[in-house]
């Protein structure tokens, strides 16, 4: 079940490198995480022997492509038990996965009168795409609000009417908090509402079953999960995807256009319109196995005693305020703020020290205007991620406070 981060450390040519003279502690996984060389390799073994444009070409070279590109489509139906591969469209990245569920059921479902809830915790990609289709369809949207410990009030649910659409991230990218996604997706149902999770955040380090969650759409980033940039995929329930117009239209995702009309092409090529990202699905591929043979609930708990430990490490230190909800309710994500000193000073300090953390709003603006805070820093722990580096953090933290007050 346990972890070596120091060997699995060996696999990722980026900490072969020194920053400022110092080894590199990578602490922003959750902006996007470091590869792998088994992700390097297969993409470069990929365009090495197998590149040509996908479900186009009957030669030879062209179908292995296609294979390429397909097989991982099957891998990422099983990372996260979807029963078709059909139900599973490639796409740039989470935000595009939330756009093409906001524009394609949105637009056609919404109307004055209904509700989308989302959540105070959310990402922007989780919240502008609503709030713009509930303006365009006369719809309302309103926020599900956090508790003082940035944990999702559910007490107030049930003042909501006419709630149509239910959105929420897995874990909190800002908070490290893990939202009862199941709770929220079954509320939905029993009111005749979909639910869409963003799972952008969660899928790196925790196991998602999308049947056990019971969501309606799932949205996943590949570049936060060892996978390349470029690709990251959406879940959705066949029946709804089926009955959805298209989001992008062109080539591929026809069945037949003429002057007069176009028809649209099965699942998932009726959304998944142009040329594929086959070198990066063969990357996203390559990534779901690393993660797979290291698993995923052995990273879960390596990431969980990261967390405690930094919340450990950090609460000792004088004037840092800590935000969040407590350790066992958390993924690897700590965010805190350092008394008098401005989050991007502190990363700046950090930085010299080769430590990478993220300072800012971190997407979620209206999660900071509830915390009362412009931003925050940032750290994101992967299976990567050492203890050592925990306490590099702290120092730094430490010495930005005697540089700045
Ligand atoms: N969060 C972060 O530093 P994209 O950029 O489309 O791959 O992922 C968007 C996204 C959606 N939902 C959540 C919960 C996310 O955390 C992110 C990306 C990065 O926190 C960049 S802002």
């Amino acid at each position: 079940m346990k972890l070596d981060a120091h060997k699995l450390r060996t696999d990722f040519p980026i900490f072969e490198q020194t920053f400022h003279g110092k080894p590199l502690a990578f602490l922003d996984s959750a902006a996007s995480s470091q590869k792998p060389r088994q992700v390097l390799d297969a993409m470069t073994h990929f365009y090495e022997t197998s590149y040509a444009n996908v479900h186009r070409g009957v030669y030879q070279l062209a179908e292995r492509a296609t294979q390429g590109l397909e097989d991982a489509r099957e891998k990422a139906r099983a990372f996260v038990n979807a029963s078709s591969a059909r139900e599973i469209i490639f796409v740039r990245n989470a935000t595009e996965a939330l756009n093409l569920v906001a524009y394609s059921w949105g637009l056609n479902n919404l109307g004055p009168g209904d509700l989308v809830l989302v959540t105070e915790l959310e990402h922007h990609s989780n919240f502008v795409p609503w709030q713009y289709v509930a303006r365009r369809t006369g719809a309302e949207l309103a926020l599900i609000p956090v508790d003082d410990q940035g944990e999702l009030r559910l007490d107030g649910l049930d003042a909501y009417d006419n709630v149509k659409v239910v959105a929420s991230g897995l874990v909190s990218n800002a908070l490290g908090t893990v939202n009862d996604s199941a709770a929220l997706a079954a509320w939905a149902h029993e009111r005749g509402a979909i639910y869409v999770c963003d799972a952008a955040q969660a899928a790196p380090h925790v196991r998602v079953d999308v049947q056990a969650l019971g969501a309606d759409f799932v949205a996943v980033s590949g570049h936060k999960m060892l996978g390349p940039s470029g690709i990251g995929f959406l879940w959705g329930r066949a029946d709804l995807l089926l009955r959805m117009e298209p989001f992008l239209m062109g080539g591929h995702m026809i069945r037949k256009v003429s002057a007069g009309e176009t028809t649209w092409g099965e699942l998932p090529a009726k959304f998944e319109a142009g040329t594929s990202p086959m070198a990066e699905a063969v990357g996203l591929g390559a990534a779901i196995d690393y993660l797979e043979s290291v698993g995923l609930e052995a990273i879960e708990q390596h990431e969980h005693r990261l967390a405690a430990y930094a919340l450990d490490q950090l609460s000792e230190i004088p004037g840092v305020t800590l935000y969040g909800p407590p350790p066992d309710r958390r993924a690897g994500i700590v965010s805190f703020n350092v008394d008098g000193v401005h989050p991007h000073d502190v990363a700046q300090v950090l930085d010299e020290d080769a430590v990478c953390i993220r300072a800012g709003h971190h997407c979620c603006q209206p999660l900071m205007a509830k915390l009362g805070v412009a931003a925050t820093n940032r750290a994101s722990f992967y299976l990567y991620t050492i203890p050592e580096e925990i306490d590099r953090l702290a120092a730094g933290v430490r010495r930005s406070r005697e540089l700045f007050l």
